[in-house]
Order: structure tokens, then C-alpha cells, then sequence
């Protein structure tokens, strides 16, 4: 990239960008960088990629993650449109649980990829990635003519991550917080305002997610969790790149978009062949699936100088310098003792040991290797 030549021009934040109620705390602690995800500020770096990394894998962490909006989807014909819109199978969903479940359109592109909460027997929320599945929802219901309410609720979740995070909220919510399964949720409340809580989160370091419901109540607590987290060494934290690329987690719009297919993705354990609801995706899944896929997303061991993802994805050759596919997201990984990341390749370029080439910048050619899976 070309430097700059003066400082880039500051943020102008406005009705459109989206407030959220911890924010006024989040800046108290000097983030150093931010991103825009779901119309909402999300924080990308408190000191450094590394110093969050080693942090969040030794203590607990506080993230503000409200970009993670909600679509709620209830009404008689609630799981009808939720069985309609993913390939996975909801009806094995029991209320109470969260499912990873992306949403897959007519052609087999990949829409978004939220966690869903069944809230109830016909109530879900969509807790969403970065792209608009409120309007897709609402233009599905309407245009089938479902009998659904959907609405973008006031909830902003808040992720506790990290080894200590049990022990925190043990301190808060009691004892029996500890035995809540991965991907499931219940009620709780905490200074003065009730919510979910889920074992979820965007970390390889476990944890929880709350969703607060009341906005005015945010401030509340974040400061109730903050004292309680003093004697954990507790930080605020945001979604870490090196730990998440580490943990295999792909991040909607970087790694995948409305161009790839699940199947492209390695998400083919979320896609039920044999579900029996109504699935607008299932007939091109299962052509894709029949006629092989052409690329397939691989992750790399890069050599070299520590990078981060650029903001264009870098073209990955060949040993005869061909193209054979781009990188969508890096990050430097002191444990897998280079630089990791993930690229979209050519089929038979996707096998674990293949020798490819990155271009980065202007005439730099990198050595990476595709791996197997990077998670243990
Ligand atoms: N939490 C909540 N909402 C979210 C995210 C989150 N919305 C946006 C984004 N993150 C959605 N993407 C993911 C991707 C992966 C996971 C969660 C959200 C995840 N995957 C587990 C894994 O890969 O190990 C488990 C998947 C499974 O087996 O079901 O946790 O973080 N509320």
C-alpha cells in the first residue's frame, strides 16, 4: 500500500453509525483501532494484536461485540422461514440452544453466518455477521407471505472470554454458571437487568456471551463485571486476529462471501442433506455438491516478516507463477510459528503440503504451505 502523505481523514460518526451502550467505557480504554461491522463500531486492537493474544489466552477479557445484531424471527411460521433460509437442521435445535447455522441462498452463496438462539418454539434471534439479513428475512416472509414478526430488537451483546471467565461470572451468577454447555444459553440477570447468557463467543479461549435487552443498563454492567473481573486481571478486549485465525474461525465478508458456497468453505458439517423442512438452498447444494467444487478455502503457513490482512486480498500463484486463488485473512502466530491465514484456491492447489506463492506489495513473493486444519 502507498503511504500516506498526511494523517487519513477522522471518522465522522453519525445517525447511521449505530451507538453502542458500552461505548462510552470501550474508549475509556484507548483502543488503538476500530472497524465498522453491522453498521456499529467494533474495536480491532487495544495495545497489539499480540499483547490482546497473550492477554486474552491468560485472563479474561470484556468485548463489546453489540455489532452483533440480532434478527428476531417469531410468529407461527417462525421456524418454517428460519428451516427456509439455512441448510442446517433446525427442528434438532431444542429451546435453550444456539446453532451456527449459515444462511444460504437460492444459487448456494453464502448470505451471513450467525449464531442462532431458539428462544422459544416459534422465536429465534439471528445474532448476525456483518451484512443485511434483516431485509433478507423480511423480504422472504413477505414475498411467501409467512405469518412472522420480524425486527431488529434493542439487544447488544457483551462477550466475557478467556481461561478466567468462568471464575468471573461463577462470582457473579453462582456456581451453577460453570456446568452451561458450549452453545447453550439461559436467564440470568445482573445490575438491575436481565438477559441471556450463552457459552459462545468469537475466541478459542471459551467463554460467554450476554445479551443485554435494556440499552440504558449497559454502563451498569459493564462497571458490575468490571469490578467483579479486578482480581482476574480482567481487560477490555475485541475479537483477537491471531486467535481466531488459530481457531479456524472464518469471518464473514474476509473469508467468505455471497460468491462462495459452504461447500467452498469447509462448512459442509452445517449443511443437512436429509432435512426434511423446506430449504431454499438444498437443490443447489446438492447440484454443487454433485458436480465438486472449482475452489476450496485452505489455510497457509506463510514465511517471513510478521503481517496482518491487508485490505485487498493478495494474489496466491503457482510454482510457475499462475494465479491460482487470493488471500482473505492473515495474522502472525508465535504458536504456529509463522505467519497463519486463510486463502481461497484453485481444488487441486488445496491439498495439505502444496507450495504456494503470495504476492504482497510490489514485487514480494512469499513461501506458504497449505496445511491441514490448524485446530487441535
Ligand atoms: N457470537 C454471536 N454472534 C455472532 C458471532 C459470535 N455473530 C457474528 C459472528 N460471530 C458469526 N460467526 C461465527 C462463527 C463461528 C462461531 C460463532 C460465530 C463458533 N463456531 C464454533 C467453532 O467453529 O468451533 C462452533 C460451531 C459449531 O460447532 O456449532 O463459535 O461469536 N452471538
Amino acid at each position: 500500500m502507498e503511504s500516506l502523505t498526511q494523517p487519513p481523514p477522522v471518522f465522522a460518526f453519525s445517525r447511521r453509525i449505530r451507538k453502542t451502550p458500552y461505548e462510552k467505557r470501550v474508549m475509556e480504554q484507548a483502543p488503538k483501532s476500530m472497524t465498522i461491522y453491522n453498521s456499529t463500531p467494533l474495536m480491532t486492537v487495544f495495545r497489539s494484536p499480540q499483547e490482546d493474544y497473550e492477554h486474552l489466552c491468560e485472563h479474561v477479557q470484556i468485548w463489546d461485540v453489540s455489532c452483533e445484531r440480532q434478527a428476531e424471527i417469531a410468529g407461527d411460521d417462525a421456524l418454517r422461514l428460519v428451516e427456509l433460509i439455512t441448510p442446517r437442521d433446525i427442528s434438532k435445535c431444542k429451546i435453550g440452544q444456539c446453532m451456527y447455522a449459515p444462511l444460504v441462498d437460492e444459487n448456494g452463496g453464502i448470505v451471513n453466518d450467525p449464531v442462532l438462539l431458539r428462544l422459544g418454539k416459534q422465536r429465534f434471534w439471528l445474532s448476525t455477521a456483518d451484512s443485511d439479513v434483516l431485509l433478507w428475512v423480511k423480504g422472504i416472509a413477505y414475498g411467501i407471505g409467512y405469518y412472522t414478526s420480524i425486527q431488529d430488537p434493542d439487544v447488544s451483546p457483551l462477550a466475557i472470554q478467556g481461561p478466567r471467565a468462568d471464575d468471573l461470572m461463577a462470582d457473579l451468577l453462582g456456581e451453577e454458571i460453570r456446568q452451561l454447555p458450549f452453545f447453550r444459553f439461559v436467564r440470568e440477570s445482573l445490575a438491575g437487568t436481565s438477559f441471556y447468557i450463552s457459552r459462545s463467543g468469537w475466541s478459542g479461549q471459551g467463554g460467554f456471551e450476554i445479551y443485554l435487552e435494556e440499552y440504558r443498563k449497559g454502563l451498569d454492567l459493564w462497571d458490575c463485571i468490571w469490578e467483579a473481573g479486578q482480581k482476574y486481571n480482567i481487560r477490555a478486549g475485541c475479537p483477537n486476529s491471531i486467535d481466531r485465525v488459530e481457531r479456524g474461525l472464518l469471518s464473514y465478508g474476509n473469508d467468505m462471501t455471497l460468491n462462495e458456497n459452504p461447500y467452498e468453505c469447509g462448512l459442509d458439517r452445517f449443511i443437512s442433506e436429509d432435512k426434511k423442512a423446506e430449504c431454499m438452498s438444498s437443490v443447489a447444494l446438492k447440484e454443487i455438491r454433485d458436480r465438486g467444487i472449482t475452489h476450496k478455502l485452505v489455510y497457509l503457513l506463510i514465511q517471513g516478516e510478521p503481517l496482518t490482512t491487508p485490505r485487498e486480498a493478495c494474489t496466491v500463484n503457482d510454482e510457475s507463477g499462475v494465479a491460482r486463488g487470493c488471500l482473505t485473512s492473515i495474522a502472525h502466530s508465535i504458536r504456529f510459528g509463522g505467519n497463519i491465514a486463510f486463502a481461497t484456491v484453485e481444488t487441486q492447489f488445496s491439498i495439505p503440503g502444496q507450495r504456494l506463492f503470495i504476492e504482497m506489495g510490489s514485487d514480494k513473493l512469499l513461501k506458504a504451505t497449505v496445511m491441514s486444519k490448524l485446530k487441535e
